[in-house]
């Protein structure tokens, strides 16, 4: 499936689980906890500015959106998680809408788990790997921030994260920057590749 990236429409947008509706089009949904850059990757792609808001700010996206993809795909950007500086009420928001979205019995062609290239991947993001791989969904790791890191830093995290993600070593890794673009083709050719592969992994 070749996408054209510039037919794009933000479809709408879910703050509670009530608003979920299904879709008659796959999903790619876009995952990671709070300012790792989801919403940066999402536009990079698209090749917009602001198309998903961003901000230096954790806790820019608090509703689940989704853009419909040349009206073949939609991605699906998700609330992040784990920032400490929001309320107890808006933290459970969040968990019980991202919670009831991952669980529903939906067209989920892929999801993408952004983890932050220059630290360790939290107990969160240890979380949502282990239900995608428990549930039997294809999912794929991506590394953001990589322009953050020097030569030699990147080299070494590339070594670490070897081990660091070693219960994931046949998961495919992206290397990715909103910044300098490392990684868009990349992804690109597996969004490409996607419509070869099993849609539907339902653990039901
Ligand atoms: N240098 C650099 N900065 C980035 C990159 N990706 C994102 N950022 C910055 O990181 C901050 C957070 O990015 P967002 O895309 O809003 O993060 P998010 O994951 O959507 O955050 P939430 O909406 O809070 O879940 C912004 O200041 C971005 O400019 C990247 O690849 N390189
Ligand atoms: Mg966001």
């Amino acid at each position: 499936m070749v996408l054209n990236y510039n037919n794009i429409e933000l479809e709408f947008c879910c703050g509670i689980p009530s608003q979920l509706r299904a879709l008659s089009l796959p999903e790619i949904v876009f995952s990671g906890r709070s300012n790792v850059g989801k919403s940066s990757l999402i536009n990079k792609l698209l090749n917009r500015k602001s198309l998903a808001r961003t901000s230096a700010k954790p806790g820019k996206t608090a509703t689940i959106n989704f853009y419909k993809i040349d009206n073949s795909v939609y991605f699906v950007d998700l609330p992040g998680y784990g920032y400490a500086n929001v309320s107890l009420a808006e933290k459970k928001r969040w968990a019980s809408l991202v919670n009831a979205y991952i669980w529903e019995k939906r067209n989920f062609s892929l999801f993408v788990q952004l983890i932050d290239i220059r630290y360790p991947h939290t107990e969160s993001d240890k979380q949502m790997l282990t239900f995608f791989k428990k549930m039997n969904r294809r999912f794929i790791i991506v590394l953001t921030k990589s322009d953050k890191l020097k030569k030699k830093e990147y080299e070494r995290r590339l070594g670490e994260l070897r081990l660091e993600l070693c219960e994931f070593e046949e998961i495919p890794r992206i290397f990715f920057s909103s910044v300098t673009g490392q990684g868009v083709s990349e992804l690109k050719k597996i969004f490409v590749d996607i419509d070869q592969w099993a849609m539907i992994n339902f653990p039901y």
